[in-house]
């Protein structure tokens, strides 16, 4: 008799980060997980994360949304089905529900990790096998004020931790944002490579206007300077300057990026699991990227470690991704809710061994974050 689902449980795991994170949008102090516990009828439980950023500020989809709509809509999809599916789950699932991707990247996650366990091997070899076993990490550099910046990229790069920086701007002016980005790029000198991340905060003009600046300071990458839909504008953008564009929250899935690459968009997509609804979703953007010759990047929302170890499973198996990752949601973290964390070093992270994701919850930590 196959093995079927049985089981579903959400829940919303609130962790403290190390400092508060400035981004364009908001201010956070805390990061919320829907964390996604899935048995099945041979006694093995698949673990999933669905995590955004801010509240509703990022996007449309909040951790209370995230988790009501598995409970109400989703799960009930997926209860009494055959497990080993997932190609059929998944298109149950986009049949009957609309959007919310960040939910279903969840339940696609906790899928993959059981069926992972199940046959005695990770994510990455289900997916046809890891290309590599240690993918470089950068490291967002948001604390609000430029001298803590400057302390926090000395110590990770003396640390080997990271050597990529990226700065979150967009909430100032933009005279003032490009000067705070220029003192770091000055401190840092040829030792890191420093980016932006403006978040939509920018019209199209004053987009013009604060990447020439930016570009002058020796930028490597201006990523969404302007808003998500305006793909016209973003394309424009990419042609006009030598800087390279990297879309983020414009390219959510592979239809995506086929506009932008046919209307001659020449940058980056920061690809996210989050965005693309899991890793056969974003898989597909990616191939797209690459049929295009687009870079990649491997993007974060801010995940905990189960969602990064997800992300970082699907990346193993892509070529050498141009811009790196930003794998480092774990690290911004007061605590985990995994027993053995993922293992940061030499600038980058090392991918999660063992069958599934490679992870073990720690349940004491969990039952401790989880809100009541
Ligand atoms: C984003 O828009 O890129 C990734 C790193 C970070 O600090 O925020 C995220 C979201
Ligand atoms: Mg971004």
């Amino acid at each position: 008799m196959s093995t079927i689902i049985q089981h579903i449980e959400t829940l919303l795991v609130d962790l403290p980060t190390i400092r508060p994170h400035k981004l364009s949008m908001t201010t956070m102090a805390c990061q919320t997980m829907v964390i996604v516990r899935m048995r099945h009828s041979d006694g093995i439980e698949g673990l999933g994360e669905g995590t955004t950023i801010g509240g509703l500020a990022y996007g449309p989809e909040s951790p209370e949304s995230i988790k009501r709509n598995i409970d109400t809509y989703l799960a009930p999809l997926l209860i009494g089905q055959p497990s080993s599916n997932i190609n059929a789950l998944r298109a149950r699932l986009n049949r009957h529900v609309r959007g919310n991707m960040i939910a279903k990247s969840a339940l696609e996650t906790a899928l993959l990790d059981a069926q992972g366990k199940r046959q005695g091997l990770s994510v990455a070899a289900l997916l046809g096998g890891a290309r590599r076993e240690h993918l470089p990490v950068l490291w967002t550099l948001a604390s609000g004020d430029t001298t803590k910046d400057i302390d926090e990229a000395l110590l990770r790069l003396e640390q080997r931790r990271h050597c990529d920086f990226k700065l979150k701007i967009g909430a100032n002016p933009v005279d003032q944002d490009v000067r705070h980005v220029a003192v770091i790029k000055e401190a840092l000198g040829e030792r890191a490579s420093v980016r932006v991340d403006v978040n939509q905060a920018w019209d199209e003009s004053t987009a013009v206007r604060g990447i020439q600046m930016l570009q002058d300071a020796g930028i490597e990458l201006i990523e969404q300077a302007i808003p998500a839909r305006e793909h016209a504008g973003l394309i424009r953008l990419a042609k006009r300057f030598n800087v390279p564009m990297l879309a983020d929250e414009a390219v959510q899935d592979a239809r995506d990026g086929l506009d932008l690459v046919c209307g001659g968009f020449n940058g980056a997509f920061a690809l996210k699991i989050a965005k693309s609804g899991g890793i056969y979703g974003v898989l597909e953007l990616a191939h797209v990227a690459q049929a295009a010759g687009v870079g990649l990047y491997g993007g974060t929302l801010l995940e905990g470690s189960i969602g990064t170890a997800a992300s970082l499973h699907a990346w193993a198996t892509l070529p050498e991704m141009a811009w790196g990752t930003e794998m480092f949601g774990p690290l911004l973290l007061k605590d985990d809710i995994v027993v053995k964390p993922l293992n940061y070093t030499e600038f980058g992270v090392d991918l999660p061994q063992g069958p599934g994701l490679g992870l073990t919850l720690d349940e004491d930590k969990l039952a401790h974050y989880s809100r009541k």
